[in-house]
């Protein structure tokens, strides 16, 4: 921990302490780690599952999924000159594919794909069919402030 940083904690912890609260302060999140994986069917065509992932690194996380916290997933067919827009979703600590936090951080995975049929299909020309598919990530904690990241693209013929 820098002086600097010992300083700002030490006026946070002295300001926590005149307001009287009894409940540490939340650890800010800085940073978010993103990740896509692909899942080709083995026998049926544009069934492929997509599974992406994101990790904040915080020991506060329930509190921040508690105080409306959420994730929302953009993803997206990387083309020339415009991505084609595939799917949106929004993950909270409430809903079908839920936020999750331990001591460690906040989690989430979400998959898409399989009865959603061509959802990952996103380039079908005859002569060249094959996808490039990438999600974009944005955190957003319950007092408006934000990270986005970016997956990196995938290949194949989803
Ligand atoms: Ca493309
Ligand atoms: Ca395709």
């Amino acid at each position: 921990m820098s002086r600097f940083a010992r300083v700002v904690g030490a006026v946070a912890v002295s300001a926590t302490v005149i307001l009287g609260a009894t409940t540490p302060l939340a650890e800010a999140i800085t940073d978010m780690s993103v990740n896509l994986t692909m899942q080709t069917h083995p026998v049926t065509p544009n069934q492929a599952f997509g599974t992406y992932t994101a990790f904040l690194p915080t020991d506060s996380g329930w509190g921040y999924l508690y105080n409306g916290g959420s994730i929302r997933v953009d993803c997206y067919g990387d083309d020339l000159f415009s991505d084609d827009f595939l799917f949106s979703r929004t993950h909270t600590i409430s809903s079908f594919q839920p936020l999750t936090a331990d001591e460690k951080g906040i989690y989430l995975t979400g998959r898409v794909g399989g009865d959603l049929g061509t959802i990952w299909d996103e380039d079908t020309d005859t002569a060249d069919h094959r996808d490039e598919v990438y999600c974009r990530m944005t955190w957003r904690d319950g007092g408006g402030g934000t990270i986005q990241r970016k997956t990196p693209v995938r290949y194949g013929y989803f």
